[in-house]
């Protein structure tokens, strides 16, 4: 919802994990469809590697550089108090930004995102930090990223 009215989200979704699982995302109510076995074996390689066992995930295409995600923390309530979240990235680089919460605290920091990489937000990060995948003029190939998730 942008200024009470609801405008296409800048990107392709889709909502995965256990038994219809529920998250309210970005003002969207999302129920978990099953576990496509790829992505399955994702989240028990991340299980068997970290110990973490990740029980949704959102996946997002961003088709090209005109695709998008704004600044925000992964801070939903159904997250608990300080969330872990394991995010993949395949396909097409791009830049995935940093910013501090406090607004007076100046501190930012990039990352560039390549395909096959994990990037492992650990506890504090939310609480402390947004993030956003800015628009870019110089991607023309399309990327997908797979947030795991603890939903409790
Ligand atoms: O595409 C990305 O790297 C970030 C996705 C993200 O922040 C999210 O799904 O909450
Ligand atoms: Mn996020």
């Amino acid at each position: 919802m942008m200024f009470g009215r609801s405008v296409a989200i800048p990107r392709l979704q889709a909502f995965m994990g256990d038994n219809q699982i529920n998250y309210k995302y970005s003002g969207l109510n999302l129920t978990a469809i099953s576990w496509h076995p790829a992505v399955l074996e994702l989240r028990d390689q991340l299980k068997a590697e970290t110990g973490v066992e990740f029980n949704a995930v959102l996946l997002n295409l961003y088709r090209n550089g005109q695709d998008s995600m704004g600044w925000h923390s992964d801070d939903e309530p159904e997250l608990g108090d300080n969330p872990v979240i394991a995010s993949i990235s395949l396909g097409a680089k791009r830049r995935f930004l940093f910013k501090n919460t406090d607004k007076s605290n100046p501190e930012k920091s990039e990352l560039l995102l390549n395909s096959g990489s994990l990037l492992w937000m650990g506890r504090g990060v939310q609480q402390n930090w947004q993030h956003s995948l800015p628009k870019t003029k110089v991607c023309h190939k399309p990327r997908i990223n797979l947030t795991f998730r603890r939903i409790i």
